[in-house]
Protein backbone atom coordinates (compact mmCIF):
# COMPACT_ATOMS: atom_id res chain seq x y z
CA UNK A 1 0.00 0.00 0.00
CA UNK A 2 1.36 3.57 -0.95
CA UNK A 3 -0.04 6.70 0.70
CA UNK A 4 1.03 10.15 -0.44
CA UNK A 5 1.22 12.41 2.06
CA UNK A 6 1.90 16.62 2.62
CA UNK A 7 2.81 18.12 5.39
CA UNK A 8 0.91 21.45 6.38
CA UNK A 9 4.53 23.12 5.40
CA UNK A 10 3.90 21.38 2.11
CA UNK A 11 6.84 19.09 2.59
CA UNK A 12 5.28 15.83 0.84
CA UNK A 13 6.25 11.95 1.00
CA UNK A 14 5.17 8.27 -0.12
CA UNK A 15 4.36 6.40 2.60
CA UNK A 16 4.45 2.58 2.18
CA UNK A 17 3.56 -0.30 3.61
CA UNK A 18 4.03 -4.20 2.59
CA UNK A 19 4.26 -8.05 3.81
CA UNK A 20 7.98 -7.59 4.87
CA UNK A 21 8.76 -3.49 6.27
CA UNK A 22 7.33 -0.21 5.77
CA UNK A 23 9.17 2.83 4.45
CA UNK A 24 8.87 6.50 3.79
CA UNK A 25 10.18 8.76 0.99
CA UNK A 26 10.28 12.09 0.25
CA UNK A 27 9.93 13.52 -3.58
CA UNK A 28 11.99 15.78 -2.23
CA UNK A 29 15.60 14.24 -3.87
CA UNK A 30 13.70 10.89 -4.13
CA UNK A 31 15.20 10.47 -0.25
CA UNK A 32 14.24 7.23 1.53
CA UNK A 33 14.50 8.61 5.35
CA UNK A 34 12.52 5.57 7.04
CA UNK A 35 12.91 1.55 6.25
CA UNK A 36 11.88 -0.95 8.61
CA UNK A 37 11.10 -4.46 7.79
CA UNK A 38 8.62 -5.55 10.60
CA UNK A 39 9.29 -6.71 13.84
CA UNK A 40 12.50 -4.88 13.60
CA UNK A 41 13.81 -1.55 14.56
CA UNK A 42 14.44 0.74 11.93
CA UNK A 43 17.11 0.00 9.57
CA UNK A 44 17.98 3.98 8.49
CA UNK A 45 18.84 6.30 11.04
CA UNK A 46 17.28 9.74 10.83
CA UNK A 47 18.16 12.39 13.41
CA UNK A 48 15.86 13.86 15.65
CA UNK A 49 16.77 17.22 15.12
CA UNK A 50 15.93 16.55 11.15
CA UNK A 51 13.33 19.04 10.23
CA UNK A 52 11.36 17.55 7.13
CA UNK A 53 10.75 20.69 5.17
CA UNK A 54 10.87 22.21 1.65
CA UNK A 55 14.50 22.91 0.26
CA UNK A 56 16.21 21.61 3.30
CA UNK A 57 18.22 18.46 3.51
CA UNK A 58 17.19 15.38 5.05
CA UNK A 59 19.62 14.63 7.88
CA UNK A 60 19.50 10.92 7.84
CA UNK A 61 18.24 7.74 5.54
CA UNK A 62 19.95 8.21 2.35
CA UNK A 63 20.66 11.35 0.58
CA UNK A 64 21.42 11.36 -3.34
CA UNK A 65 24.70 13.14 -3.73
CA UNK A 66 24.85 13.50 -7.74
CA UNK A 67 26.81 14.88 -9.79
CA UNK A 68 29.14 15.53 -7.49
CA UNK A 69 30.51 13.70 -3.82
CA UNK A 70 31.87 16.21 -1.38
CA UNK A 71 32.90 19.63 -1.89
CA UNK A 72 32.42 21.06 -5.21
CA UNK A 73 35.52 22.88 -6.82
CA UNK A 74 32.85 25.79 -6.83
CA UNK A 75 32.74 26.89 -3.01
CA UNK A 76 29.25 28.36 -4.09
CA UNK A 77 27.82 25.40 -5.56
CA UNK A 78 25.76 22.84 -2.74
CA UNK A 79 28.11 20.04 -0.41
CA UNK A 80 26.83 16.71 -2.49
CA UNK A 81 25.11 18.12 -4.92
CA UNK A 82 21.73 19.52 -5.93
CA UNK A 83 19.87 16.16 -6.66
CA UNK A 84 18.75 16.09 -3.00
CA UNK A 85 17.50 19.35 -2.33
CA UNK A 86 15.19 18.91 -5.58
CA UNK A 87 12.00 17.89 -6.70
CA UNK A 88 11.66 14.76 -8.25
CA UNK A 89 8.89 13.07 -10.15
CA UNK A 90 7.59 9.85 -9.15
CA UNK A 91 5.78 6.41 -11.00
CA UNK A 92 4.44 3.29 -8.93
CA UNK A 93 5.71 0.50 -11.03
CA UNK A 94 4.69 -2.35 -8.58
CA UNK A 95 2.72 -1.96 -5.18
CA UNK A 96 2.47 -6.22 -4.15
CA UNK A 97 1.72 -7.56 -0.91
CA UNK A 98 5.55 -8.83 -1.14
CA UNK A 99 7.02 -6.16 -3.09
CA UNK A 100 7.16 -2.09 -3.73
CA UNK A 101 8.59 -0.64 -6.59
CA UNK A 102 8.99 2.96 -7.55
CA UNK A 103 10.66 4.95 -9.80
CA UNK A 104 11.80 8.89 -9.14
CA UNK A 105 12.99 10.92 -12.13
CA UNK A 106 14.80 14.10 -11.94
CA UNK A 107 14.70 16.17 -14.83
CA UNK A 108 17.17 19.16 -16.56
CA UNK A 109 15.71 22.31 -16.14
CA UNK A 110 16.33 26.25 -15.43
CA UNK A 111 17.06 25.65 -11.59
CA UNK A 112 19.35 22.59 -12.44
CA UNK A 113 21.12 24.37 -14.95
CA UNK A 114 22.40 27.03 -12.54
CA UNK A 115 24.29 24.30 -11.01
CA UNK A 116 25.24 22.10 -14.04
CA UNK A 117 25.12 23.17 -17.26
CA UNK A 118 24.44 19.70 -18.71
CA UNK A 119 21.32 17.67 -20.27
CA UNK A 120 20.36 14.52 -18.46
CA UNK A 121 18.30 11.61 -17.56
CA UNK A 122 18.02 10.72 -13.66
CA UNK A 123 16.76 8.08 -11.88
CA UNK A 124 16.16 5.82 -8.56
CA UNK A 125 14.42 2.77 -8.57
CA UNK A 126 13.57 1.53 -5.06
CA UNK A 127 12.41 -1.58 -4.11
CA UNK A 128 11.02 -2.22 -0.73
CA UNK A 129 10.82 -5.52 0.58
CA UNK A 130 12.85 -7.72 3.15
CA UNK A 131 15.85 -6.01 1.76
CA UNK A 132 16.07 -2.49 0.42
CA UNK A 133 17.25 -1.79 -2.89
CA UNK A 134 18.27 1.27 -5.04
CA UNK A 135 19.52 1.78 -8.62
CA UNK A 136 20.58 5.77 -9.48
CA UNK A 137 20.63 5.84 -13.66
CA UNK A 138 22.52 8.78 -15.02
CA UNK A 139 21.92 9.36 -18.86
CA UNK A 140 24.42 11.31 -20.46
CA UNK A 141 21.41 13.60 -22.89
CA UNK A 142 23.95 15.88 -23.94
CA UNK A 143 26.24 16.45 -26.99
CA UNK A 144 29.08 16.93 -24.16
CA UNK A 145 31.48 14.40 -22.33
CA UNK A 146 30.44 14.69 -18.70
CA UNK A 147 31.79 13.47 -15.54
CA UNK A 148 29.99 12.54 -12.59
CA UNK A 149 30.54 11.32 -8.59
CA UNK A 150 28.15 10.23 -6.64
CA UNK A 151 27.29 8.39 -3.59
CA UNK A 152 23.65 7.05 -1.90
CA UNK A 153 24.80 8.15 1.44
CA UNK A 154 23.29 5.97 3.70
CA UNK A 155 22.80 6.38 7.32
CA UNK A 156 22.38 3.04 9.17
CA UNK A 157 21.01 2.96 12.18
CA UNK A 158 23.51 1.77 14.72
CA UNK A 159 22.87 0.41 18.85
CA UNK A 160 25.92 1.84 19.92
CA UNK A 161 29.10 3.38 17.66
CA UNK A 162 31.30 1.45 20.21
CA UNK A 163 30.09 -1.63 19.60
CA UNK A 164 29.64 -1.93 16.19
CA UNK A 165 32.43 -3.19 13.48
CA UNK A 166 32.51 -2.84 9.43
CA UNK A 167 34.36 -5.70 7.86
CA UNK A 168 35.04 -6.10 3.97
CA UNK A 169 37.04 -3.52 3.75
CA UNK A 170 40.41 -5.12 4.76
CA UNK A 171 42.96 -4.68 2.40
CA UNK A 172 41.41 -1.73 0.34
CA UNK A 173 43.06 1.73 0.27
CA UNK A 174 41.65 4.73 1.39
CA UNK A 175 41.83 8.64 1.44
CA UNK A 176 41.38 9.53 4.99
CA UNK A 177 39.62 13.61 4.69
CA UNK A 178 40.31 14.38 8.31
CA UNK A 179 44.43 14.02 7.54
CA UNK A 180 44.26 14.57 3.48
CA UNK A 181 46.03 10.84 3.87
CA UNK A 182 45.66 7.58 1.94
CA UNK A 183 46.36 4.38 3.65
CA UNK A 184 45.39 0.88 3.22
CA UNK A 185 42.78 -0.81 5.85
CA UNK A 186 44.28 -3.11 8.02
CA UNK A 187 41.70 -5.36 9.32
CA UNK A 188 37.84 -4.88 10.05
CA UNK A 189 36.95 -1.22 11.19
CA UNK A 190 36.07 -0.21 14.63
CA UNK A 191 35.04 3.56 16.06
CA UNK A 192 36.83 5.59 18.72
CA UNK A 193 36.75 8.83 17.13
CA UNK A 194 35.63 11.05 14.18
CA UNK A 195 35.80 8.98 10.93
CA UNK A 196 35.87 10.31 7.58
CA UNK A 197 37.21 8.00 4.86
CA UNK A 198 36.78 7.13 1.28
CA UNK A 199 37.75 3.87 -0.39
CA UNK A 200 38.42 2.82 -3.53
CA UNK A 201 38.41 0.07 -5.72
CA UNK A 202 35.84 -1.90 -3.38
CA UNK A 203 34.06 -4.56 -5.24
CA UNK A 204 32.90 -6.60 -2.94
CA UNK A 205 30.22 -7.11 0.10
CA UNK A 206 30.53 -4.86 2.85
CA UNK A 207 28.98 -5.89 6.74
CA UNK A 208 28.10 -3.69 9.04
CA UNK A 209 28.41 -5.95 12.44
CA UNK A 210 25.80 -4.59 15.07
CA UNK A 211 25.17 -7.04 18.48
CA UNK A 212 21.80 -6.39 17.49
CA UNK A 213 22.19 -7.58 13.49
CA UNK A 214 24.40 -7.92 11.09
CA UNK A 215 23.51 -5.97 8.32
CA UNK A 216 24.89 -7.14 4.01
CA UNK A 217 25.54 -4.51 1.85
CA UNK A 218 25.66 -5.56 -1.82
CA UNK A 219 26.71 -2.70 -4.61
CA UNK A 220 26.98 -2.68 -7.99
CA UNK A 221 28.37 -0.36 -10.62
CA UNK A 222 30.48 1.11 -7.79
CA UNK A 223 33.72 1.17 -6.80
CA UNK A 224 34.19 4.03 -3.53
CA UNK A 225 33.04 3.21 -0.40
CA UNK A 226 32.51 6.04 2.04
CA UNK A 227 32.70 5.35 5.68
CA UNK A 228 31.89 8.01 8.19
CA UNK A 229 30.77 8.89 11.63
CA UNK A 230 31.12 12.90 12.69
CA UNK A 231 31.38 11.88 16.85
CA UNK A 232 31.70 14.74 19.15
CA UNK A 233 32.34 17.66 18.17
CA UNK A 234 30.88 17.38 14.76
CA UNK A 235 28.21 15.85 16.23
CA UNK A 236 27.49 18.78 18.03
CA UNK A 237 28.11 21.46 15.73
CA UNK A 238 26.92 20.11 12.55
CA UNK A 239 23.30 21.12 11.00
CA UNK A 240 20.44 19.47 12.05
CA UNK A 241 22.59 16.41 14.29
CA UNK A 242 22.66 16.67 18.39
CA UNK A 243 25.48 16.49 20.22
CA UNK A 244 24.97 12.82 21.07
CA UNK A 245 23.66 11.85 16.79
CA UNK A 246 27.04 10.31 16.64
CA UNK A 247 26.41 7.19 19.07
CA UNK A 248 23.65 5.81 17.13
CA UNK A 249 24.65 6.16 13.44
CA UNK A 250 27.26 5.16 10.71
CA UNK A 251 27.04 6.09 7.33
CA UNK A 252 28.37 3.18 5.21
CA UNK A 253 28.03 4.82 1.94
CA UNK A 254 27.86 3.57 -1.83
CA UNK A 255 29.71 5.74 -4.49
CA UNK A 256 32.19 6.26 -7.15
CA UNK A 257 33.62 9.23 -5.66
CA UNK A 258 37.63 10.95 -6.26
CA UNK A 259 39.35 8.64 -9.18
CA UNK A 260 36.50 6.43 -9.15
CA UNK A 261 34.45 9.41 -10.78
CA UNK A 262 32.60 8.16 -13.93
CA UNK A 263 32.76 9.82 -16.82
CA UNK A 264 30.13 9.31 -19.57
CA UNK A 265 29.95 10.09 -23.60
CA UNK A 266 26.97 11.72 -24.89
CA UNK A 267 24.28 8.53 -25.21
CA UNK A 268 26.05 6.65 -22.32
CA UNK A 269 24.55 5.86 -18.78
CA UNK A 270 25.80 4.30 -15.63
CA UNK A 271 23.98 2.59 -12.59
CA UNK A 272 25.01 3.20 -9.30
CA UNK A 273 23.12 0.11 -6.91
CA UNK A 274 22.93 -0.96 -3.58
CA UNK A 275 20.82 -4.00 -2.01
CA UNK A 276 20.83 -3.61 1.82
CA UNK A 277 19.57 -7.05 3.47
O1 LIG B 1 30.08 11.39 3.34
C1 LIG B 1 30.83 11.99 4.37
C2 LIG B 1 30.66 13.50 4.30
O2 LIG B 1 31.25 14.02 3.14
C3 LIG B 1 31.26 14.10 5.56
O3 LIG B 1 32.48 14.75 5.30
C4 LIG B 1 30.16 15.06 6.04
O4 LIG B 1 30.30 16.33 5.44
C5 LIG B 1 28.92 14.31 5.58
O5 LIG B 1 29.27 13.85 4.27
C6 LIG B 1 27.63 15.07 5.67
O6 LIG B 1 27.51 15.96 4.63
P1 LIG B 1 26.15 16.87 4.57
O7 LIG B 1 26.34 17.74 3.37
O8 LIG B 1 25.02 15.91 4.42
O9 LIG B 1 26.10 17.59 5.87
Amino acid sequence: MITLRTLDNGFTYLDIRNDHACAKIALQGAHIFHYQRHDESPLLWLSDASILQPGTAIRGGIPICWPWFGMPDDPALPQHGFARVLPWDYEIVTDHNDVTVIVFRLQPSTQTKTFWPYRFELSLQITVNDQLGLKLTTANTDVEIMTISSALHTYFAITDIHSVKVLGLEGKPYWDALSDTNHIQAGGIMFSAETDRVYQHVDNTIKLLDPKRTISIDNNGSSSVVVWNPWIEKSTRMSAMMPDSYLSMLCIETANAREDSITLSPGQSHTLGTRIH
